[in-house]
């Protein structure tokens, strides 16, 4: 008997459920139990069919994950595979929840699919660099096509049941909340038509036209050069579609190739990064000494205070969930305002068909237009996300704490301010938090929970579990200028600076941050960004500044760092090069470029790391990881670098710690490696193993 799954005969079908929490990943103890239910079915002439079930949240989530990097025990996939497509009864795959990876295909491995219609099915197999290694790039195509295979595997997005159902990658639909009978009366009816064995590897037809197009798969490479660029996955699943069109109707010649590039895939250091960081973006939500039943506040109405970029970005995270929202302006044209670029933003999702109209106006149904915050006395939680000046926040939160009910959470959107000092000035220090958006609010994954000195720990809670319900990645920050993601990527910032003051090329410096895996250089992002908006809250006089007050702005206006033509290409600026070469002057820096992209990646990453490690020292961070999930999300840091933390283990901590006492020597002390780093260095220890 399993202790993951049982095994019933009702009339003549067999029945196999699985359950084992939290996803059913097909860990050694789920292949133990289908390679014993299997075996059992298959010699038990009673049974003339199977269903295969799951209880819990969801139908196999997939190879269980953290078992890579362990020895691989008990009977492997392809055993308990082997079994069902070689056995000689119909195998049906009841699907409710996310049947991904190693999960969709092991239900493609069934005779038959049917799912209710909430479930989703996929190949995600991508986003750990890895590509779906059970089969899934042989059989998916002989079932849905080359063209929709190559954009379902590489995308890697769960398809929902309806649109599996087209496509064909489920057979039929049950109704919701009558999977298992309603899989059990399609195997009755698959044996009562005496329905033939078919085997999705011997389907060959849907091959045929990519035969034809021997073009096919490196035309679909160039197509998608610049999603695809610095990512290793992609590539092999790519050819490991087009070895099932190349070696079709000879299934295991296909599939020997396919497990020749996923075995690649599998030992690569970017899929290493990857599969950490999928564990570590769900470590931010775990917080020491917050318990899991730690009592939440309800938050069933939120009022958002400025209605400008942030405002109106806020707003729409809580307006896509269906949470009604105040939104307060101090005018009606800046109200009105607001609401337009609301209305414009969701207008152009939907004219791609993201969403229909009529959800457009059920969310913009969903705002009370508000002039001045008195009608804000009955809100569950009140965002503040006005002018970044301490005295605005501080009069705000005063009146705030005045006006919102008893135990509302008052949040500040602020980017660096002192969020203790907000949340004295609001009278309840401890229903108040800082939430820290990234622009664009409704766009950016991250979403930084700073805690105040006083913030109690149900507020804290609260806002994590909130920003997971808008689809947010929460990361908890203790209070510092520049909290997590801002103060380390400042340090990029700060080296890129002095570079160009010594006299490396601003080119170069974007360059090798580009050939690292950013998708832009420093410079190219400052411009794309606009110099006013980057450097409105600096005071001290810096290349910036000096192109900001020669008007130009970036991108938006007259070029900043570069350039632009009508095609917005960029190219160096003269004027740029001569306000650098003018500032460098006048502070007396030394002329000594930096030569070569890695010395430059160096310059520019290692203090990350440093500025990172003190981060963790202060306590501002929970955990390393936090800190790379934080860049990741916040500023793009390649994924398959694992984020500054995990790649710095990589690198290993001694060099690191050797490269910065060598800028110390040179530059100055702001190299000075963090006492955390030096120890751990010392110790062999690292960051995040
Ligand atoms: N392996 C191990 N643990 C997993 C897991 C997996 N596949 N999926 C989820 N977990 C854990 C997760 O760490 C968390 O743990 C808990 O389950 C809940 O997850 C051979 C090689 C299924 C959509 O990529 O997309 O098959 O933090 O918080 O938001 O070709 O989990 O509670 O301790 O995400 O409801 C392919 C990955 C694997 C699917 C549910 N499969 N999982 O989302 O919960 S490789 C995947 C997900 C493979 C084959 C290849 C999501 C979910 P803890 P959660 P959720």
């Amino acid at each position: 008997m399993s202790s993951v799954a049982t095994f019933e005969v009702e009339g003549s079908i067999g029945i196999i459920t699985v359950d084992s929490p939290p996803v059913n990943a097909l860990g050694i103890n789920v292949r133990r139990a289908l390679d014993e239910g299997f075996k059992r079915f298959s010699s038990d002439a009673a049974v003339e069919a199977v269903v295969l079930v799951c209880d819990g949240r969801t139908f196999f989530a997939g190879a269980d994950i953290s078992e890579f990097d362990k020895p691989q025990e008990g009977p492997d996939l392809q055993a308990v595979f082997d079994l069902i497509e070689g056995g000689s009864k119909p195998v049906v795959a009841a699907i409710h929840g996310t049947a991904l990876g190693g999960g969709y295909e092991l239900a493609l491995i069934c005779h038959y699919r049917i799912a209710v219609p909430s479930a989703k099915v996929g190949l995600p197999e991508v986003n750990l660099g890895l590509l779906p290694g059970a089969g899934g790039t042989q059989r998916l195509p002989r079932i849905v096509g080359v063209p929709a295979a190559l954009d379902i595997i590489t995308g890697g997005k769960p398809i929902a049941a309806n649109a599996a159902l087209e496509l064909g990658m489920i057979d039929a639909l049950a109704a919701e909340g009558k999977l298992r009978e309603d899989a059990i009366a399609f195997a009755r009816q698959i044996v009562a038509e005496n329905r033939p064995l078919l085997r999705v590897r011997d389907r060959n037809e849907k091959l045929e036209a990519a035969k034809g197009d021997p073009d096919l798969f490196d035309a679909y490479l160039a197509k998608n050069a610049r999603a695809f660029k610095g990512f290793k996955a992609p590539g092999n699943i790519v050819r490991a579609v087009q070895a099932a069109v190349e070696t079709a109707p000879d299934f295991d010649a296909g599939m020997a190739r396919e497990t020749e590039l996923f075995i690649e895939l599998r030992d690569s250091a970017e899929s290493a990064a990857q599969r950490y960081y999928f564990f570590a973006e769900r470590e931010t939500a775990k917080i020491p000494g917050i318990a899991k039943d730690t009592p939440l506040l309800p938050v069933k109405s939120v009022g958002v205070v400025g209605a400008g970029t942030m405002g109106g970005g806020i707003a729409m995270n809580f307006l896509n969930i269906g949470v009604p929202v105040s939104l307060v302006e101090m005018s009606q044209e800046a109200l009105d305002r607001g609401i337009g670029v609301i209305r414009k933003t969701y207008e152009a999702a939907a004219a791609k068909g993201r969403m229909s109209p009529d959800q457009v106006e059920k969310r913009l149904g969903l705002i009370t237009p508000c002039i001045g915050l008195e009608t804000l006395g009955e809100v569950d939680l009140i965002v503040e996300a006005v002018f970044e000046q301490m005295s605005v926040k501080q009069d705000i939160f005063a009146k705030l704490g005045a006006i919102a009910r008893p135990g509302a959470i008052l949040a500040t959107n602020t980017s660096f301010l002192d969020v203790n000092k907000i949340a004295e000035a609001s009278g309840r220090p401890e229903h108040v938090v800082g939430l820290h958006f990234f622009a664009p609010a409704n766009v950016m994954r991250l979403l930084e929970v700073v805690r105040g000195t006083r913030t109690d720990l149900s507020v804290i809670a609260t806002a994590m579990k909130l920003a997971k319900q808008i689809g947010k990645v929460p990361v908890l920050s203790g209070v510092c200028d520049g909290f997590i993601a801002n103060r380390a990527m400042r340090a990029r910032g700060d080296q890129a600076d002095q570079l160009v003051l010594e006299g490396t090329p601003l080119e170069a410096v974007d360059q090798a941050a580009c050939g690292y895996g950013f998708a832009m250089g420093p410079f190219q992002m400052m411009d794309l960004v606009g110099l006013d908006v980057i450097g409105r809250d600096s005071t001290e006089q810096t290349v910036m500044s000096e192109l900001v007050a020669r008007d130009r702005l970036g991108l938006k206006r007259n070029g900043g760092y570069y350039d632009y033509d009508d095609k917005r290409q960029g190219s160096p600026s003269p004027v740029a090069r001569e306000v650098i070469a003018g500032l460098a002057e006048a502070r007396g820096v030394p002329q000594i470029p930096t030569e070569g992209s890695e010395e430059i990646l160096a310059r520019l990453l290692y203090p990350v790391v440093n500025e990172g490690a003190r981060i963790l020292e202060e306590g501002i961070a929970v955990r390393a990881s936090d800190i790379d999930v934080a860049l990741i999300t916040g500023y793009n840091w390649p994924v398959y670098t694992g984020g500054p933390m995990f790649w710095a283990d990589t690198i290993g901590l001694p060099k690191i710690v050797a490269k910065l006492k060598e800028y110390e020597g040179r530059f100055g002390e702001s190299f000075k490696p963090a006492a955390l780093l030096e120890k751990l260095a010392a110790e062999g220890g690292s960051f995040t193993r």
